[in-house]
């Protein structure tokens, strides 16, 4: 398949490039006057941030602060998160997506079958499979314990405006010119299921989720974006085929979608609560004491926490650095990726811990092929989430128990369900054999793995004894419900989504 004719200008931003986002909105809704929707949609279309616009938009960013330090070779202070940092508070960027539900589609009148079972089914039908937390033990009777607007059957969502920039007054700003386009002409082709708001984490804190570690370092690079007009892939970085992101382009293996959803990516979003009082304590609880008491040496609850994730709270790769911090390398793009797991060993870094379960890098090579010569590689995902809710209180910390709501809005693009989100989740992080043909049982994802709420264990937490299990008392991330979505490319939505005969 060539792609030849891929133009940036055709992506939503989000999912090549990432929307700019100190503040992100979900607003979820449903279509209530269909016609009127795709009317309304055509003039929506132009305040959709492309993938293009998204480059120039970092590269503006970028300049300012450049200006603002007063030379031209600035820092970029971005991270892949792609949050908008305190050097550069007045540079005011937002940005607009739109994606929709399976449901979502039916309601604008379009039949086509886009060839994923899961977004077809939408993310209440994978509950159980992804084994989230919830009653009834067979997938037929299974409820599982999300929030109210994620298990409405009556007012399912249908889609999603994702809206995000550098405040929360822009944003919202934003937000009400799309929903007065969407209720133009005193017709509101749209109601509200629910509106959901993240933040990067203030200060010292920026770019580190709620557990305080840092993230969006870690993505793929994609074939004929990263590669081409002087870019090349970080090192560690790997570089894969364009259709594992984008419908309809190299890499995508399923045949027969419709023509339209060339360009497209499935939107797997999740509302991921995590229990930062508890992990901690957890951390204090079970990490064995150590002798050695330098003033920079990390503490066991640290040690702990890093075998857990595969890199420290800085970022710094455990298979890189397995008994001290570096902040200094977690800061380089150039060290904080560069690096392989050694397959049969578990001593610097736990087969386990999340990002090797999530990117095994050198694990799976005993798979590879002449046509998958990395076995990884088809289940890659762009990851785009932000972190929600406040700072764990002064309270929260003397109790050592959560008392407001905080956590991750996973947000991934793929172009196919499962083989990215869905298969991550259920065939990586939750399967205890994985990776496979170890020396001994891996165990589960200590930081996502899920079992229904089943108790999980891990190996390779105690780097002493790598082979000794550790119990992991509870889930400290847990799923309170999601959608699957489409965001087409900006030719369907022009051409397709908004000119459709009514349904
Ligand atoms: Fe994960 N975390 O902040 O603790 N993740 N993640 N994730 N994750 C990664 O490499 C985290 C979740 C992946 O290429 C880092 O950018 C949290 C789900 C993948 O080496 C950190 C939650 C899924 C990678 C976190 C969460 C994934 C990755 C290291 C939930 C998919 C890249 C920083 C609340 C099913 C691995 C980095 C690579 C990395 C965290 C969820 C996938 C710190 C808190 C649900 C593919």
């Amino acid at each position: 398949m060539a792609d030849g004719d891929f133009k940036l200008s055709n992506v939503q931003g989000d999912i090549i490039v990432g929307l700019s986002k100190k503040t992100e909105i979900f607003f979820f809704f449903r279509v209530v006057n269909g016609t009127a929707f795709r009317t309304q949609l055509k003039n929506l279309v132009p305040l959709i941030t492309t993938a293009d616009q998204a480059t120039g938009e970092r590269t503006a960013i970028r300049a300012f602060k450049a200006a603002r330090a007063g030379g031209a070779n600035g820092v970029d202070g971005q991270t892949t998160l792609g949050e908008i940092t305190e050097n550069a508070p007045l540079l005011s960027v937002v940005g607009v997506n739109i994606a929709f539900s399976q449901k979502g589609l039916i309601a604008l009148g379009i039949q086509d079958d886009l060839k994923d079972p899961l977004f077809t089914a939408g993310q209440r039908g994978d509950a159980f499979d992804l084994a989230d937390k919830g009653t009834g033990n067979t997938k037929e009777n299974f409820k599982p314990d999300w929030d109210a607007a994620f298990l409405q059957e009556q007012q399912a969502i249908h889609g999603v405006v994702l809206v995000a920039g550098d405040s929360f007054e822009s944003v919202n700003g934003k937000l009400e010119e799309v929903k007065a386009i969407l209720s133009a002409k005193g017709t509101s082709s749209i109601a509200e299921v629910a509106t959901l708001a993240g933040d990067v984490r203030p200060g010292e804190f920026k770019g580190h989720e709620h557990f305080g570690f840092l993230d969006g370092i870690s993505q793929p690079a994609l074939k004929g974006v990263d590669n081409v007009g002087g870019k090349k892939p970080l090192p560690g970085q790997s570089l894969v085929d364009l259709g594992v992101a984008l419908l309809g382009r190299s890499g995508d293996t399923v045949k027969g979608r419709a023509s339209w959803a060339k360009d497209g990516s499935f939107l797997a979003f999740r509302k991921l609560p995590q229990f930062v009082p508890e992990f901690d304590r957890f951390l204090e609880e079970k990490s064995k004491p150590i002798s050695d008491d330098f003033d920079d040496a990390p503490t066991p609850a640290d040690i702990l926490g890093a075998r857990m994730m595969g890199r420290w709270k800085s970022g710094a790769p455990l298979r890189i650095t397995p008994f001290v911090d570096n902040p200094v390398l977690a800061a380089d793009p150039q060290r904080n990726n560069k690096f392989k797991f050694n397959p049969k060993s578990q001593e610097m870094c736990p087969f386990s811990a999340h990002v090797r379960k999530m990117n095994p890098r050198k694990d799976l090579d005993q798979f590879a092929t002449a046509s998958i010569p990395d076995p990884v590689a088809p289940h890659m995902i762009l990851r785009r989430g932000i972190p929600f809710g406040p700072e764990v209180t002064t309270e929260e910390k003397l109790t050592k128990s959560t008392r407001y709501e905080r956590g991750l809005y996973f947000v991934s693009y793929q172009s196919n369900l499962s083989q990215g989100f869905s298969f991550l989740q259920k065939r990586w992080a939750n399967e205890k054999t994985f990776p496979p043909q170890e020396p001994v049982e891996p165990g589960f994802d200590p930081i996502i793995g899920q079992a229904h709420d089943e108790v999980r264990v891990m190996t390779g937490a105690n780097d002493d004894n790598t082979n000794e299990p550790l119990r992991l008392d509870r889930q400290w991330v847990q799923s309170k419900g999601g959608e699957y979505f489409f965001s087409p490319s900006i030719e369907a939505l022009n051409h397709v989504l908004s000119s459709v005969a009514a349904p």
